[in-house]
């Protein structure tokens, strides 16, 4: 038995958000900005400024991690060269994945969202945020639910993102590898998602079929004994 380990230092539970509304309200006013969230395709090339991402990607570093190891880098992406170059290679795999890679029925799914393989929103977004997810720490230590930890800190990335009144779109090019050797990172992280974030176009349309959610009665359910 090691005789070395780090044992807990307790401290009492720092102050918190408290709303001024019932939990019932709270609740219901965060849901009522959480509905209008729509993921966005078609962005305006007005600026967002770095400070804005900064707040954004700061409330997602306030994510719980397994074992609180933070498993996630946030490589944010303004410059236009840097943009064109990730663009060229998504759109390159995104070729190959409507024209081969993807099943008859995965592009029947998609159909009604209407995506191709064209991903102008690589170039007109302001910023480009990619999610990589740490397979190790930076000196080879474990991490521990790693996939878990850096999917919550994306959504609330995502979340922070619509509270600040902009837009993203989580982009999955397929396979991602490509965003390694872009953007120089080291071997022990994995890119996770790839998130424009900006103003929508003017003229910014958002497919219907988006708009569906299944009935609450399907998704949420009490039980009993
Ligand atoms: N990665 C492709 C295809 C795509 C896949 C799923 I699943 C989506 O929900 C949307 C798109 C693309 O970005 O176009």
């Amino acid at each position: 038995m090691p005789t070395n380990r780090e044992q807990p230092t307790w401290v009492p539970l720092p102050p918190r958000h408290q709303p001024t509304a019932t939990p019932e309200q709270a609740a219901k006013q965060f849901y009522d900005v959480m509905r209008t969230r729509r993921t966005v395709r078609e962005f305006s090339k007005q600026p967002v400024s770095k400070e804005t991402i900064e707040w954004c990607v700061r409330a997602a570093t306030t994510a719980p991690s397994g074992a609180n190891k933070q498993p996630w880098r946030f490589v944010c992406v303004q410059d236009p060269e840097l943009k064109k170059k990730i663009r060229a290679a998504a759109e390159q795999e995104e070729r190959e994945f409507y024209e081969r890679r993807a099943s008859d029925r995965w592009l029947d799914d998609l159909s009604p969202l209407g995506t191709d393989e064209h991903k102008q929103f690589l170039e007109d977004a302001p910023w480009l945020i990619i999610v990589f997810k740490l397979a190790q720490g930076d000196d080879g230590s474990p991490v521990y639910y790693n996939t878990e930890s850096v999917g919550l800190a994306s959504g609330m990335l995502l979340a922070a993102i619509h509270h600040a009144g902009l837009v993203s779109v989580t982009h999955t090019p397929s396979p991602m590898k490509f965003l390694c050797e872009a953007l120089n990172r080291p071997d022990n992280e994995r890119p996770f998602l790839l998130i424009p974030v900006g103003y929508p176009a003017d003229d910014c349309k958002v497919p219907k079929k988006a708009l569906d959610r299944r009935p609450f009665e399907e998704v949420m359910i009490i039980d009993t004994a």
